[in-house]
């Protein structure tokens, strides 16, 4: 039995849920109003982006769209995330995760933890659908109850069709078919642990697979690879200051913050990429 936080939405039972598993869905959120609503702002930057893919898979955008800071710093998404990390929290990274019908891409078996370089894994990713996860369009799959595995070695595949960073792969052997499907209507979410062990298949649905991947920390969480690592406050009280505080955006794109964005992005890439033997094609940046 676990006691629930004052503020929090989380049942008893969906709390136990994630202590068991490392993970809990679904989570309702928005509306699907709100979700479509969010979708068409997404789609809005990746028009006149020219492509999600650029600024490098699309990694910490709520410091350059206001709709991806509205979605990390949302109360109903924070309400949940404070159920299973106190009421303290941090955004210390965002992905976007978009699969297109029939263009192959997929996630490895992996846990979130490999190359983040932080001390502890109070760390928790809200996994938002502005479009269907399903297991046509390659929803996640979770293995319930790896979080409590220490961490795993991993080998990087540099896939390009693997949406990872350095398409890392356990390097252990899992049966698929113990995998939870993690199924997501528009506007629901999803909450893992950094240690849970996770992937996802191609999409063979119709419509494209949107999920915004954000990623939460307490703030006693400290980064081991880096001398000065950044995350945004967004509920409670920095107790620690172990993270130099990020701000939003206050309008898409404003030239101080894709300036910010580039900068605290390099540093961000040096701790995902370190020791990493060639540069995959998909970084954008300079990190040497
Ligand atoms: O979107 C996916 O299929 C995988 C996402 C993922 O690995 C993550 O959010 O940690």
């Amino acid at each position: 039995m676990v006691t629930v936080p004052m503020a929090s939405s989380l049942s008893y039972s969906s709390i136990n849920s994630y202590r068991r598993d490392g993970f809990v869905f679904p989570v309702h959120v928005l509306t699907p109003g709100e979700a479509a609503a969010y979708r068409k702002r997404f789609e809005a930057y990746e028009a006149k982006q020219g492509g999600w893919y650029e600024l490098s898979k699309g990694q910490k955008l709520y410091l350059l769209q206001t709709w991806v800071a509205e979605l990390a710093s949302h109360a109903k998404v924070l309400d949940a995330v404070e159920g299973v990390l106190g009421p303290n929290v941090m955004v210390w990274g965002s992905s976007l995760f978009i699969k297109d019908p029939g263009e192959g891409t997929y996630v490895s078996w992996h846990q979130d933890s490999t190359y983040w370089g932080l001390s502890e894994p109070d760390v928790v990713t809200a996994w938002i659908a502005l479009s269907a996860a399903t297991v046509a369009s390659g929803c996640m799959k979770m293995m319930p109850g790896t979080h409590k595995w220490q961490q795993l070695a991993h080998v990087d595949t540099l896939d390009d069709k693997n949406l990872l960073t350095r398409g890392q792969e356990i390097a252990v052997d899992v049966n698929d078919d113990d995998g939870v499907l993690v199924e997501l209507q528009p506007g629901h979410m999803s909450l893992h642990d950094v240690r849970t062990v996770h992937a996802s298949d191609p999409n063979r649905s119709t419509d494209r697979r949107i999920g915004v991947a954000v990623r939460y920390i307490a703030p006693h969480v400290r980064q081991l690879q880096a001398e000065n690592d950044s995350a945004w406050l967004v509920r409670g009280a920095d107790t620690h200051g172990n993270f130099i505080h990020e701000t939003p955006p206050k309008h898409d794109m404003d030239a101080a913050a894709v300036a910010e964005h580039e900068r605290i992005l390099k540093l961000r890439q040096g701790v995902l990429y370190k020791g990493v033997v060639g540069k995959p094609a998909h970084v954008d940046l300079d990190i040497s």
